[in-house]
Formats: C-alpha cells, structure tokens, sequence
C-alpha cells in the first residue's frame, strides 16, 4: 500500500529544531524557531496564565464537547482586542469570530473557507513569508504566488515592487498580509503604506487576509493593531487570524482564531454558518483548556494588566536584546551598520547573513539559525549574547 510513499521534504525551521536537540555542542544556542524565551533561556510560564489556571482550578468543570465555534466568552474577548472594545464593526454584528487551533487553525478555516467561496482565487502571500503560509493555501487547493517584499539592498520593504504586483493582481485574488512583526525579515509597513496597499485592494478588488500571529510583540497591542482600524475604516471585508501562541507563550494549547468582517449582520451569519461547516468536517469542535485560560485573563481586569505587563516586558528585553546585538557586533569589530536591526520588530530579524554563512554559524559554533539569515532575537539572552555576536562577527570577516 505505502511502497510508492515518498519521503516528504521537513518543515525547515522544525527540522532546525530536531537537529539542535540532537547537537552534543554545550555552546549551542537555538535561534531558529520562532519561541520567545526568557533572561535565563528558559519558555515562560506567564504569571498571568499562572493565576488563570488556578482560578479555573478551583472551580472543575465536566468536559463536554465546545460549541462548533468556540468559547461564546472567547470569541467576544478575541473581537475587543483585535478590534478594540467599541469598534463600530462589532457593535453593528458584522464580524464573525471563531476559536481555532491557533493562528495555523485559523489560516486554515479561513483558506478552506475561500476555497468553497472561490475555487479558482489565486493567493499571493509575501516573499519572503512565514515558511508555512504558501504549503497551507496550497494544501487548501489554492495556487500560490508571491508579492515582493523584501528589499535587501535597502533593508527595508521594496515597497513600490510591492504595491505594483497587488496592483496587477486579478480581481478576487486572496493577499495575505502580515499585520505587524513581519515574519521573517522583522520590517512592517508604515500606517501610510498600510493606506495605500488599502487603496490598492480596494481599487482592484483583491481579498485581504491578515495575519496577526504577533500583536503586542511590535509597539504595542493597540499601536500593533491599529492596521486593523484602518481596513476597517476603508469598510473592504477582510479576514484576520489571530495568534496566543507568542503573547500568552501557550503554543502547545493551540489557541487561536479566526475572524471575519462582512458587509452586514445578516451576512456574518451566513458567513458563520459556512465557517462552521469547515470546521465540523476537519476536527468538530476546538479544544478547552488553553481559550478558557486566554478569556480568564482578557476579562478579569487584574490578570488583565499582569498579562499586558508581561507582554510589555517580553517586548522590551526582545528590544533590548536588538540594541545590544547591534552593540556587541561593533565591538566585535563588525564595521558596516548594523543599525537595521533595531528597526525591525517583532522576534525576527533578517541578518543579512548568506546561507554559507548561517551554515558555519551551525557548524563551527553550534548556533542554529534559518539559512535565509533569519534569526530570533527573542532567544538572545545576556547570557548568550556575547558568544553570538563573537560568532557572527567571525563569519562576518
Ligand atoms: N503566522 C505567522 C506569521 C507565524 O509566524 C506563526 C508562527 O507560529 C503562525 C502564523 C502560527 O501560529 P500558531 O503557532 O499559533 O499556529
Ligand atoms: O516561524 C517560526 O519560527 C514560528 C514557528 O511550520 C513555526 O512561526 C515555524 C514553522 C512551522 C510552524 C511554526
């Protein structure tokens, strides 16, 4: 039956992760996959989460099956965060919300969803992109293209490049857009850029789907949705999945979502109706436990703060951790500018480094980053930093 089964080629970035376990090196340092880890190396267990999971310890509930889309209480604290609590949107019924196993889960509702809406839409998603965005709407049956976005000359956004393809993209083509800490290369449109991909949208008739598997981790929950304010105000209908994983460091619970802005109440409705039966034919109905910690949190005032504390300061030592790079390669005698890094945000930054380079990173000093140069500064630490920065000042040369 599996003799004519082919070996599938690995996720290359969890692949990273299976062989850095498997390195004896006692040096090593994991700058490959994107997981935020503390001062002392370590995955957090956030403390807000903490007090969540003893609250809800406290009061045990049977484990009956959830509703097809989700914690009612969960979707309704997803909605005021990524649209904030007074949205107009929200308040005329025209967003639809549904739990999902992640920010992937949510993708993929979503893609599915468009697949029956629109079999034969074409996706362009960024070039770079998140490893998993094209393998995801490809494995939706959709064909994947890319818009340019990366502009290594100018270590930015080749911005006009990728205003001119949305431009010549046929009407009804799904744009995925990441909508803040960019994924890899860490550079993110400007609220003006942002208006004038909008126009462009607009103007072409294109489907945007947003991305946000990092709000918090850029300037700030609200300044990192403030993207959302504006596809709202343009009045298009767009698609957003949101992400827990990084801002709660609850990767393994999968707790995620996926939203939808229509036209009208009448239409979220039958919009929802549609989501569910996406859902029903993959996995029935999502899981418990990591949604009722997250709504725990997003609706008791103190846990609350504790969590946008705790958020505020994994943003900070992520920033933090930025300038000192920049810092220590200068002292380590890298003389071009390296101010770049400090302008990228989120956990990522594109280093620049070729894949030769990266490789002896890996292979000389047992520190493991993507071979596009990709790197987490969310795993620097004041501990490994200097060995880092030795490292790639070496290979630099
Ligand atoms: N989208 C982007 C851009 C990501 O970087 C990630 C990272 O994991 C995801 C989606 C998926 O998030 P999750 O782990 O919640 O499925
Ligand atoms: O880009 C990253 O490193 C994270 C984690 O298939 C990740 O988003 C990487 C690959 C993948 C799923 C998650």
């Amino acid at each position: 039956l599996f003799a004519s089964v082919d070996m599938a080629p690995r996720d290359p970035i969890l692949g990273l992760n299976e062989q850095f376990q498997a390195d004896p090196n006692p040096n090593k340092v994991n700058l490959g996959v994107g997981v935020y880890t503390d001062e002392n190396g370590k995955l957090p267990l956030l403390a807000c989460v903490k007090e969540a999971e003893n609250v809800l310890a406290e009061i045990p509930k049977p484990r009956g099956y959830l509703p097809i889309d989700g914690i009612a209480a969960y979707d309704k604290a997803v909605q005021s965060l990524v649209f904030g609590a007074d949205s107009e949107v929200l308040r005329a019924g025209r967003v639809v919300t549904v739990q999902a196993l992640g920010g992937t889960g949510g993708l993929k509702v979503g893609a599915d969803f468009l697949k029956r809406l629109n079999p034969s839409a074409r996706v362009l998603i960024s070039d770079p992109s998140w490893e998993n965005h094209r393998a995801l709407f490809e494995s939706a049956g959709f064909d994947v293209g890319n818009y340019p976005y990366y502009d290594a000359a100018a270590r930015g956004v080749a911005f006009e490049a990728m205003l001119g393809a949305l431009n010549q993209a046929q009407a009804g083509t799904v744009i995925v857009l990441h909508a803040c800490c960019h994924n890899p290369t860490g550079y993110d449109l400007t609220p003006a850029q942002w208006g004038q991909v909008i126009a462009v949208v607009q103007a072409r008739g294109l489907v945007p789907f947003l991305d946000m598997a990092y709000q918090g981790f850029g300037e700030g929950i609200a300044e990192d949705g403030a993207v959302i304010q504006q596809f709202v105000a343009s009045g298009l209908d767009f698609f957003v999945s949101t992400s827990f994983s990084k801002s709660f460091s609850l990767y393994g619970e999968r707790v995620g979502a996926l939203s939808v802005v229509c036209e009208s109440k009448e239409e979220a409705a039958r919009v929802l109706s549609q989501l569910k039966r996406v859902i029903r034919t993959n996995y029935s109905n999502p899981p418990t436990h990591g949604a009722q910690v997250v709504t725990t949190v997003l609706s008791t005032p103190a846990l609350r703060a504790q969590w946008e504390q705790e958020l505020a300061n994994m943003r900070e030592r992520i920033r933090s951790m930025r300038a000192a790079l920049v810092d220590r390669l200068k002292a380590h005698g890298v003389a071009t500018d390296l101010r770049f890094i400090t302008r990228q945000k989120g956990m990522f930054s594109y280093s620049g480094l070729t894949p030769q380079q990266m490789e002896r990173l890996r292979a000389e000093y047992g520190i493991y980053g993507v071979s596009t140069g990709r790197i987490c500064v969310a795993a620097l630490n004041t501990h490994n930093i200097d060995y880092v920065a030795k490292a790639m000042a070496a290979i630099m040369r």
